[in-house]
């Protein structure tokens, strides 16, 4: 484990000639970032200890869940000097900009819930998203203590199953026992609409987490002004949680159609066989997905939900554009 690679210390050439604030000032080091507000960091260095850290350089560039090489600057401080290679990047994108969001992150837990109702576009989305930065994905289907309700929601769910989607039914409210193992040795992600219990789950996880539940603040939180730590916790060696409060779904902006299409499982056999090569699978003649949804292959609902989701790219690619070219 990284973090655990402790060098001895050693005096920055910086440092030389200064006071020291600390013995340990000018120790270089790596850690784990655990939160990340803004500029700053909270960066576990192994054993219970935590170092309060600043960037040095690059702006907006450090996630929860990077690892970080340091450099002590004092009592429990550092300046992130470098970031050791990641596994995987979460981006969350607006219609103004794309923000990092978590790094190293294997798998986006998707919660959903029968009431209040799910919307299947955000749960594509969620899929989609994840599939294309090489995460797993498992849909958790919350609350089915509500029984009556959860039989419908059920039924929009079989498909996803049928795609290979790993499901796993629980409810938050009587027991979370059966996610457990399959956090981990995993960096997860809760993500999923406001109101599906991802706050009640993660409290039942880790009783000291203290999320909010049934609160709007979520809802509010997506803005630009954003200032809520995102928070990496651990749940035991090698599997750790990230919770973001203002978290829905992330980027799918930083995409080019033919990945978004390539992160639809079903739609991967037949994406060779369109006759343009170039082909966005709306109305062109010879077009294989077409095909395969008029057959049935494809869901009719699937096929929909992606071109809803290469639409709501299209503004912001002309933005882009405007911008860097
Ligand atoms: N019946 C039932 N309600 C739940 C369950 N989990 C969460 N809730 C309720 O659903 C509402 C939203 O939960 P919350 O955890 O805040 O959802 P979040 O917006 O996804 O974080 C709250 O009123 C919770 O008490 C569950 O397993 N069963
Ligand atoms: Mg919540
Ligand atoms: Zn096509």
């Amino acid at each position: 484990m990284p973090f655990d690679a402790q060098t001895p210390g050693v005096l920055g050439a910086d440092l030389a000639g200064r006071a020291l604030v600390s013995a340990a000032a000018g120790r270089r080091t790596q850690g784990l970032v655990v939160a990340a507000f803004g500029r700053h960091f909270e960066v576990d260095i192994g054993h219970g200890e935590r170092l309060a850290c600043v960037a040095r350089g690059k702006k907006g560039g450090i996630a929860c869940g990077d690892h970080v090489a340091l450099r002590a600057t004092g009592a429990g401080q550092a300046v992130i000097e470098g970031i050791l290679p990641r596994r995987t990047v979460l981006l969350r994108a607006d219609a103004y900009r794309t923000k990092l969001l978590a790094a190293n992150v294997t798998q986006a837990v998707v919660v959903v819930a029968a009431q209040p109702t799910f919307y299947p576009d955000l749960l594509d989305r969620c899929l989609i998203a994840a599939e294309a930065a090489s995460i797993r994905t498992l849909i958790v289907l919350n609350k089915c203590d509500l029984e009556d309700l959860t039989q419908h929601a059920e039924r929009s769910l079989s498909l996803y199953e049928r795609l290979g989607y790993d499901l796993l039914r629980l409810s938050a409210h009587q027991s979370i026992a059966a996610l457990r193992p399959r956090l981990q040795g995993h960096t997860s992600i809760l993500v999923g609409q406001s109101g599906m219990g991802k706050s009640s789950i993660l409290n039942a996880l880790l009783p000291g987490a203290g999320a909010a539940i049934g609160e709007i603040s979520e809802a509010l939180d997506t803005g630009r002004h954003t200032t809520t730590a995102t928070r990496l916790h651990s749940l035991g060696p090698e599997s750790h949680l990230i919770d973001s409060p203002g978290l829905q779904e992330f980027g799918l902006s930083t995409l080019e159609p033919e990945a978004i299409a390539r992160s639809f499982p079903e739609f991967r056999a037949h994406l060779g066989g369109c006759r343009f090569r170039n082909c966005a699978h709306r109305s062109e003649p010879g077009c294989a997905v077409l095909e395969a949804a008029r057959v049935g292959t494809i869901d009719p609902r699937r096929l929909a939900s992606y071109h809803r989701i290469i639409e709501s790219l299209a503004p912001l690619r002309h933005s882009a554009r405007g911008t860097h070219r």
